[in-house]
């Protein structure tokens, strides 16, 4: 069953611990309007919220996971509209979504399209993917953190060729820098995507939440200051129910049954 609070969005009930949100506006190839971001940092909102929920995958349409901001929306904002762009806050509740997200992606992932699945923690692509950052085309520069992740993601020398020329990669190129995790067969992306978001549903919330806050801090961080936030994570974890079933599970020679605790 789909939420119909969504008008941009399919966001069916969780299966599993695993919640899939589609970007749907295929007559634009997915082109993130205000209202449509806005609606997923609500969707991601109650994601947050719903203790059914342990991971959320993020899709796009066979032909475009999104092929960047709406330029004809864009097109209507001076440089004080920009300033006040309200798009910021959806953009910051993306950033800050404590749960794992994943992002399946197919076709265009262009611009701020890019710039949204570089916001997920694993990013799995169909064959058929094309990643790329072509604000320059218009005059502009990515404005989502496309100059800082993508540099993150794949080094200085293919982020400044991407930014700088707005061609976009392939997806084997996107794998072999280290922009996504996997390539699969465009049929089977969204399938390998809730795979791994279903293996991942299975652990302990409380190791997931925090292993994923330890390796996003690292990206931010210096090594020492990146290793204190590690131990004092695992510090803590030592102190959790699910942590003395998963111990307690091998040495029984049982699957663990973790209860967030
Ligand atoms: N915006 C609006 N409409 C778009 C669109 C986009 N980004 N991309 C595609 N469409 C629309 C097309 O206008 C067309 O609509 P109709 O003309 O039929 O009404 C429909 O989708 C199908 O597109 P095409 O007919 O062009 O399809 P093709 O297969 O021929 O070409 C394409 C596909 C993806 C190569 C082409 O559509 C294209 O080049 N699209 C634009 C890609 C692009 O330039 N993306 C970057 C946009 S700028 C910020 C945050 C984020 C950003 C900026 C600031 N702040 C928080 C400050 C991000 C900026 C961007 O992403």
């Amino acid at each position: 069953m789909s939420n119909s609070a969504y008008e941009m969005l399919n966001v069916p009930s969780p299966v599993n611990g695993v919640q899939q949100i589609q970007l749907h506006r295929p007559e634009a190839l997915n082109a993130l309007t205000t209202a449509m971001l806005n609606e997923l940092s609500l969707a991601l909102d109650d994601a947050e919220a719903n203790e059914m929920v342990k991971v959320v995958v993020l899709t796009g349409s066979s032909r475009a996971f999104a092929a960047g901001a709406d330029v004809k929306e864009m097109a209507s904002r001076d440089m004080v509209g920009i300033l006040n762009d309200p798009r910021q806050q959806s953009w910051q509740r993306i950033t800050h979504f404590s749960k794992p997200l994943i992002a399946a992606i197919n076709g265009y992932c262009l611009g701020g399209g890019c710039e949204l699945a570089m916001h997920a923690d694993i990013l799995i692509a169909g064959t058929d993917a094309k990643f790329g950052q072509p604000e320059i085309n218009l005059g502009i520069m990515p404005g989502a953190g496309g100059t800082q992740r993508l540099v993150r993601a794949v080094g200085k020398s293919l982020a400044m060729q991407m930014v700088l020329t707005g061609q976009p990669i392939d997806a084997n190129q996107a794998k072999s820098a280290g922009l996504i995790s996997e390539i699969t067969q465009p049929e089977l992306t969204l399938t390998r995507a809730m795979d791994v978001a279903s293996l991942i549903a299975e652990k302990s919330t409380l190791a997931v939440r925090l292993a994923k806050e330890a390796v996003l801090k690292g990206m931010d961080t210096d090594l020492a200051t990146g290793l204190r936030f590690e131990r004092h994570a695992f510090t803590v974890l030592s102190g959790t129910k699910d942590r003395d079933e998963g111990i307690a599970a091998f040495l029984e020679k049982r699957k663990p049954t973790f209860t967030g605790q």
